[in-house]
């Protein structure tokens, strides 16, 4: 058989056999017109960025530099849940929360829609690494796509190009392993077919072979779906990797708090999509004297260091966040950041002067471009900006980021969160009894569901360590995990768990605690309980401050609200107890009998 000659699939710049080989075969199968290396560069940017415009998928914002703004496809808006599978060898090592299909039959049906899917365009080869490139074993990755929107994504989000590809091959001329992370919108262009501003498919398909750490993604443009190295690779496929290796792979920001005297502490939390993970990443405390600076807002990779502290470290190298809601009182630094520019701006609305706009940004311009391209006046009915409009801004530039956020050896970290959006029941913030009891508090936290994904908006949903979505294997295995991690640990040495909830409502449906930097308050409070400094009363569900407890001086909101927010209402929480059971049923048998006890002895509690 005659190898097809597409233009560039030679022109690599690698030695690398395994990945030379991946590339001649996906552009033989896709049939792109040329495939292009990606490097990297600033010129590269600007040429790929040059083309985004003129295809009109990107407009340049002239109030913002070297940024631009994106309006997609209005069905390619978010994370697909429905289409994401683990295809795993074994069903059972797929679990209950995901979907499965048998792996090879699943290749047999992607491969026929893979086939010529990239015709009429230009197939890019990325190489990138997730977490520092001078860590000792780098986390490579090749994302392959057709994309160009993804591309510059990517240039974002990760640590791409040549300094990635130089690191594919040690200087022995030993290959290292890498993820493949195959990507295609599936929008072929017969010649002279006219493209379209954002194309992609109505077949979706998000896609793990969790044996093979190979990623096939076929459909959409969108952040999650799209950017390989995130939720695909740095959670789905980094869970199974930690469960192999005995480390964990999380949904949590990472924020490094100086105190009045100048201790340092480290502090991972875990909140579902679109619940302030940037924000508190970000955070300006109320608190004089104290500091946060930002390592991470989304990922967090935890492994244990040579003195059996749990080290995190942020494997992405941008943030891509939830734009409504976010303003100078809310994210301050987000907005500071953005500020300066090089950044992406996908669903959110256009001004006339070439600047973005959302809800919750500030007052409403005359007019509008919305996300659906359509004129907006305040008086519109619809949103001008979609909820889950994203922005997409580099690490490298925002004002609060750590010293420490390249650092491969990570931060150890003294305080996990985890932390749901519940308008009833979970107070304002619980400290758990034990590692195994902050695992159950994981394994049990739930969430009203968001704008992140495709489906209904504020229904409460089980949300286990705000993984539901990014386990990549069965959660009473993923759940085992987290049990075998405390056990095998020196207990003095581990984190300290807490479960946090900002979203609790009163009577009139208002927030009973005011969030954003008062947030800062409850970071305090959870440091002083580490250095056995703060108060607490033992609940049936953990131990939770009084309002006295609190450091509330100056705090922006009514006292009677914050003592709302922390009730422990023994009627609301039994009331929780069946949708735990029901919960825990659905694990099934690999539900860990520690977590089992755990549930029993709550029950026991609440009487
Ligand atoms: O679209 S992403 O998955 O990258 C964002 C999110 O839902 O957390
Ligand atoms: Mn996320």
């Amino acid at each position: 058989m005659t190898a097809v000659t597409i233009p560039g699939v030679d022109q690599a710049p690698t030695t690398h056999q395994r990945l030379l080989a991946w590339v001649r075969e996906v552009a033989e199968l896709t049939v792109p017109d040329q495939v292009v290396w990606v490097d990297g560069s600033e010129e590269e940017w600007t040429r790929l960025t040059d083309k985004l415009v003129e295809a009109g998928t990107f407009t340049r914002l002239d109030k913002k530099p070297n940024s631009f703004y994106a309006a997609s496809d209005p069905n390619d808006v978010a994370r697909v849940e429905e289409r994401t599978y683990i295809c795993s060898q074994d069903e059972a090592d797929c679990g209950p929360t995901n979907n499965w299909m048998d792996p090879a039959e699943m290749k047999a049906v992607m491969t026929e829609l893979y086939r010529g899917s990239m015709r009429g365009r230009t197939m890019y080869v990325i190489p990138f690494c997730m977490g520092p490139l001078d860590a000792e074993n780098p986390m490579l990755g090749v994302e392959i796509t057709d994309s160009e929107y993804v591309v510059v994504s990517m240039k974002i989000m990760t640590r791409m190009g040549t300094k990635a590809l130089n690191r594919f091959v040690d200087a022995d001329g030993t290959e290292r392993d890498f993820v493949p992370a195959l990507h295609s919108i599936g929008a072929p262009l017969e010649d002279g077919q006219a493209d379209v501003a954002w194309p992609c498919s109505d077949t979706k398909y998000i896609v793990h072979f969790p044996e093979e750490r190979l990623i096939w993604s076929f459909g959409s443009g969108y952040g999650g779906n799209a950017l390989l190295g995130k939720k695909c690779y740095s959670l789905r496929i980094a869970s199974v990797m930690g469960r192999d290796e005995g480390w964990l792979a999380e949904h949590m920001l990472i924020l490094k708090l100086t105190s009045p005297e100048n201790k340092v502490y480290f502090v991972a939390a875990a909140f579902p999509s679109a619940c302030g993970k940037t924000n508190l990443a970000m955070l300006d405390p109320t608190i004089p004297g104290w500091k946060v600076e930002t390592i991470g807002d989304d990922i967090a990779w935890m492994r244990f260091g040579k003195d059996g502290r749990i080290y995190a470290v942020n494997p992405e190298n941008g943030f891509f966040g939830v734009a409504p809601g976010t303003d100078f009182h809310t994210n301050p630094n987000a907005m500071k950041t953005i500020a300066k520019g090089n950044s992406l701006f996908t669903n959110v609305a256009l001004t006339d002067d070439g600047d973005i706009w959302w809800e919750g940004i500030g007052d409403a311009p005359e007019h509008l471009t919305s996300w659906k391209k359509q004129d907006w006046t305040p008086e519109s009915t619809e949103k001008a900006a979609h909820p889950n409009s994203r922005y997409c801004t580099p690490i490298e530039q925002c004002d609060t980021k750590a010293p420490e956020w390249d650092d491969p050896n990570g931060v150890p970290i003294s305080a996990i969160f985890f932390g749901g959006r519940r308008a009833t029941t979970i107070p304002l913030v619980t400290e758990s009894r034990s590692w195994q009891h902050g695992t159950f508090m994981g394994a049990t936290l739930s969430s009203e569901t968001t704008a992140a994904a495709v489906g209904q908006v504020g229904v409460v949903r089980r949300d286990p360590m705000a993984m539901l979505p990014f386990i990549g294997y069965h959660a009473g295995d993923y759940f085992k995990h987290w049990i075998e991690t405390g056990k095998s640990a020196d207990a003095t040495k581990l984190p300290k768990i807490f479960y946090v909830n900002w979203f609790r409502r009163g009577d009139e449906k208002q927030f009973l605690w005011p969030g954003f930097g008062e947030n800062s308050r409850v970071l305090k409070w959870a440091i002083e309980r580490i250095e056995g400094k703060a108060a607490a009363v033992e609940t049936p569900i953990g131990y939770v401050p009084t309002i006295d407890d609190l450091d509330l001086e100056g705090v922006e909101g009514d006292r009677a609200d914050i003592e709302a927010a922390l009730k422990v209402d023994v009627d609301e929480w039994k009331a929780e107890l069946p949708l735990i059971e029901e919960w825990f049923d659905k694990i099934g048998d690999k539900l860990p009998t520690p977590l089992r006890d755990e549930f029993e002895a709550l029950k026991q509690r609440l009487g």
